[in-house]
């Protein structure tokens, strides 16, 4: 049996990537993608969505949601990293589809209702959708199979402040629901992505095998991969929203360890995830009254992207 998912997203050029990777794997049922703001506006997010499943040949429901944080002010959007279109501002077309009339959140819980212990969501933008749906449904925790988010960072501090990842910084309270919720979880930081590296090479290779939707991926690349010489001083881009499908797919190139995570919602280390280890002992009970989950601590990098282009250039 295929692998059946909901994909919640803000494309986004390393979303733009893992799109074409649930596309490109046989094993994965895409059930449906969900926007959300983030890299880009929603509109943007969910324009680019429907445009990537069509240059990909698939059609996708496309759902679309949160246009902004649940209680905090907005951050501004990353254009010097995704550029203001989202797709390192490469010329697109319009895209000829439409997304569904169901909200992102409602979408979830339809689905999920559908399907019951079925369904993986795998997260690779701010989590309010998630949140939300949550909030609709909380037996939404019982029926779904595993939850894999893309965001956070434990030991490798942050990428948008010195403490905090993008995602979670972008709506931490979202994230802490997400987290707390009580659900099987599975947490793809920075703790692995930045030690994934697509470098140039390799991502010519993909390009190559994946057409009209390859030249896509390619061009807005080169616009990200600008970003990474400057900010981390590498020869290629982190595939931060693949590896959350690389994990999906294969989990034995990684090593979890199981622990409680709180995210910090306000102040100076506003998007914060902080993690107490099961294993560890502390001074005070208040860091380990959460639920467990799951974080991505070390992974195999190399292998990782093998397979990321094994997948886009063999479908
Ligand atoms: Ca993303």
């Amino acid at each position: 049996m295929r692998t059946p998912i909901i994909f919640d997203t803000d494309p986004g050029v390393d979303d733009a990537q893992a799109i074409a990777l649930i596309m490109a794997d046989p094993d994965i049922e895409v059930l449906g993608m969900t926007t959300t703001y983030g890299n880009v506006p929603v509109e943007t997010a969910t324009s680019n969505a429907l445009l990537l499943a069509e240059l990909g040949g698939h059609s996708i429901p496309v759902a679309q949601g949160a246009a902004r944080p649940l209680s905090k002010t907005p951050n501004p959007f990353p254009t010097f990293v995704h550029g203001v279109n989202g797709l390192g501002d490469i010329d697109l077309p319009t895209p000829t589809t439409r997304a569904v009339d169901t909200t992102a959140a409602q979408f979830i819980v339809d689905e999920t209702r559908k399907r019951p212990g079925e369904i993986t969501l795998v997260a690779v933008g701010p989590l309010g959708n998630l949140a939300v749906a949550l909030q609709l449904d909380p037996t939404l925790v019982d029926r779904v199979k595993q939850v894999i988010v893309m965001g956070g960072s434990v030991k490798q501090g942050g990428n948008v402040t010195p403490l905090a990842e993008a995602n979670i910084y972008s709506d931490p309270h979202a994230a802490h629901r997400v987290f707390t919720a009580g659900w099987p979880l599975v947490m793809v930081g920075l703790d692995v992505t930045h030690k994934t590296h697509i470098d140039p090479e390799r991502m010519a290779r993909i390009a190559k095998g994946q057409g009209k939707l390859g030249e896509v991926l390619a061009d807005s690349y080169s616009f990200y991969a600008d970003f990474y010489r400057k900010a981390l001083g590498i020869n290629g881009c982190c595939p931060h929203d693949s590896c959350a499908v690389a994990w999906l797919k294969h989990p034995e190139l990684f090593k979890t360890v199981r622990g409680h995570m709180s995210v910090i919602t306000d102040g100076l280390a506003q998007g914060q995830t902080v993690f107490a280890p099961e294993s560890a002992v502390f001074a005070e009970d208040r860091w380990s009254q959460t639920p467990l989950i799951d974080v991505c601590m070390e992974v195999d990098g190399e292998r990782v992207s093998q397979w990321i282009e094994d997948v886009l250039t063999s479908h």
